[in-house]
């Protein structure tokens, strides 16, 4: 049996967005919490027959656009990606708004601006245009938040770390430098992704944070290596690890977004106040401290990422029963 997927590719920044257009599952649910949920019960071999090798490669990523649950919303957003399907994704949001957009998935109802549903709750884009094209997406992000601080491993190999802890649509186990960790550059990209895997792990065996809203989202899943600016105007630079080997290419919206909070908790940035993120490739957002709230009493920020995305085919996939390789595999 042939499973056929209609899809646009490109990137966000640099990091790949497959938006899966054509051959979506029917899934159950009212939220898209709940629909993710089904998603991975009956349909995980979708995502990993499409984001794992031989179809993709580690850092593979994307998502449906699917109708809203919410009648205020313009569209519901499931994204999948190599570690699964995160609550949340910044380069994949603006990868696949841009793409919906330009070739006419998406209808805003006010032309220049979007509400979303995603699984980690409700988004709100602006956007800009240019002819048929998207030249940038803002996106006002969910909550981002300090979730602990002062967690301390020994990394075999490497030494001694304090790390903080902080959400931004996705818990972050945040490296600053310290130590061993003297910069980006002084690691290089197979060291970064090799002491993720363990920082990973050991922050996982003490630790487990849990979104105060919703027990569905927890867990660390990603390590941002946070580090000064390479570039000319640029306020600082991030290595974003996901999934089993994979560095995000873009500064990572979700990414940012933690960083963002992680800095008004210490001090370092005020509400109003802009950050240009670069990614470990020099590519660029600028996330901005949108403003101060609550959750469950404790502090919070709204963060915005802005950035923008390129598509750079059309791309029909098929997974066929018959094919050894059909659910994709990865080699770690
Ligand atoms: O942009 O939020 C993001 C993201 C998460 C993982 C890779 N990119």
């Amino acid at each position: 049996m042939r499973h056929h997927f209609f899809c646009i590719d490109g990137h966000t920044a640099g990091n790949p967005v497959r938006l899966v257009a054509g051959g979506a599952p029917l899934l159950r649910g009212s939220s898209m919490i709940e629909r993710r949920a089904d998603f991975l019960e009956r349909f995980d071999w979708i995502r990993t027959g499409l984001c794992f090798e031989p179809r993709g490669h580690d850092m593979m990523s994307g998502g449906f656009l699917f109708p809203p649950t919410q009648e205020e919303a313009d569209c519901g957003i499931l994204f999948i990606e190599t570690s699964g399907c995160l609550p949340m994704c910044g380069h994949g949001t603006i990868g696949l708004v841009t793409f919906g957009l330009e070739h006419g998935l998406i209808t805003p109802r006010t032309p220049g601006q979007l509400r979303i549903e995603v699984p980690a709750g409700v988004i709100d884009i602006e956007y800009g245009t240019q002819g048929q094209k998207v030249t940038w997406v803002r996106i006002r992000n969910v909550p981002a938040f300090v979730a602990t601080t002062g967690i301390n491993i020994d990394v075999p190999g490497f030494g001694p770390l304090t790390l903080d802890v902080a959400y931004g649509g996705n818990f972050y186990a945040i490296v600053e430098p310290q130590g061993a960790y003297t910069g980006l550059d002084d690691l290089g990209a197979s060291r970064i992704v090799e002491l993720s895997r363990s920082i990973r792990e050991l922050v996982r065996a003490v630790y487990t944070p849990t979104h105060p809203l919703d027990e569905r989202i927890c867990g660390v899943s990603h390590v941002l290596w946070a580090d000064k600016p390479r570039g000319e105007g640029a306020d600082g630079r991030n290595a974003v690890f996901y999934g089993e080997r994979a560095i995000d290419r873009s500064p990572c919206g979700t990414g940012t977004s933690a960083r963002l909070a992680h800095l008004v908790h210490k001090g370092q940035l005020n509400v109003g106040d802009r950050f240009v993120h670069e990614s470990y490739i020099g590519s660029r957002f600028i996330g901005r401290v949108e403003a101060a709230t609550t959750l469950m009493g404790a502090p919070a920020i709204i963060p915005s990422i802005e950035g923008s995305a390129v598509a750079t085919g059309f791309n029909t996939i098929w997974i066929d029963r018959e094919d050894p390789f059909w659910a994709g595999f990865s080699v770690v």
